[in-house]
């Protein structure tokens, strides 16, 4: 297993861990970060004894942001020309589903690094928002966008031009988190759910994670074509012919992601 400088790494079962590791700095997205991440994240996925990835930060914080030292000096012209966050695309764009672990802060990049993921689980000591604005700047790795499709335009809007932060019980209530769960259960909480996506046929969880982007990133009708044929696809693998071989025998089906 490789080792990186800022996040550790470890596979349980088919399931793949990431956690960030930078506690001085609240799990600050540097630039090691994210290519520490990235790497992790492309090597799981490469990776067909993997079926799910999970991303957690420390129990204070998930991640409290791009690191504010890291950019405070820079230019717009090195923002742009350096794409110093490009890499964060390639971390979205991972086959394999990812579920965000949230515990204590998940502000800035934190926040927009959890709504990279498929899935956020939170402990509810949690706090998700984006407080650029309390920085003079705006949300740059999908904050604006990412937010408005998950709690709807006039909470995002109130997030991003307040900086207020919102605690797990909130972040719930508005659709940004899937279920929020004692501090203690987190991991476990987060495993079990990891464990069950990855105990499915490979192909067809590949097929629903595009599929359910494609809502995300395209017109219904768009969708919807997308939909059909990738359900169509599906048909041709063993799997499926094993599960619904299995259903009618009303036995467990046996996947081999083929
Ligand atoms: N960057 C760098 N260092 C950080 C960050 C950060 N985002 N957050 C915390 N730290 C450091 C602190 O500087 C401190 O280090 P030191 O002890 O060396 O001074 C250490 O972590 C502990 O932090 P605090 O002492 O501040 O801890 P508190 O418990 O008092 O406060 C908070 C915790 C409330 C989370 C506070 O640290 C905070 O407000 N942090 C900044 C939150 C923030 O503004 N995040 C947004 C950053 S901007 C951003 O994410 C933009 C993303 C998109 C960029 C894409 C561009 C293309």
């Amino acid at each position: 297993m490789t080792s990186y400088e800022t996040i550790l790494t470890e596979t349980r079962g088919r399931v793949g861990w990431i956690t960030l590791n930078r506690p001085e700095a609240l799990n600050a997205l540097n630039s090691q970060v994210m290519h520490d991440v990235v790497t992790a994240a492309e090597a799981f996925d490469a990776d067909e004894g993997i079926g799910a990835i999970v991303v957690t930060g420390s129990e204070r914080a998930f991640a409290a942001g791009a690191d504010i030292k890291e950019m405070s000096d820079k230019t717009g012209l090195d923002m742009l020309m350096g794409d110093h966050f490009g890499a964060w695309g390639r971390f979205a764009a991972v086959r394999t589903p990812v579920i965000a672990a949230v515990s204590g802060y998940a502000l800035g990049g934190g926040c927009e690094l959890a709504m990279m993921c498929d899935i956020i689980l939170a402990a509810d000591t949690a706090q998700f928002g984006q407080p650029e604005i309390n920085l003079a700047v705006i949300p740059g790795m999908g904050g604006t966008q990412r937010l408005i499709r998950a709690v709807g335009y006039y909470k995002a809007a109130e997030l991003v031009l307040t900086g207020r932060t919102m605690p797990a019980e909130e972040a719930e209530r508005a659709g940004l988190v899937s279920r929020v769960v004692p501090a203690a259960e987190l991991l476990d909480e987060a495993g079990k759910v990891a464990d069950t996506i990855a105990s499915k046929s490979l192909p067809s969880v590949f097929a629903a994670k595009a599929a359910l982007d494609a809502a995300m990133e395209t017109s219904l009708a768009e969708g919807l074509r997308f939909e059909r044929q990738a359900f169509a696809s599906l048909f041709d693998t063993a799997d499926q012919k094993e599960g619904m071989a299995a259903f009618r025998e009303k036995r467990k089906p046996d996947f081999t992601g083929r």
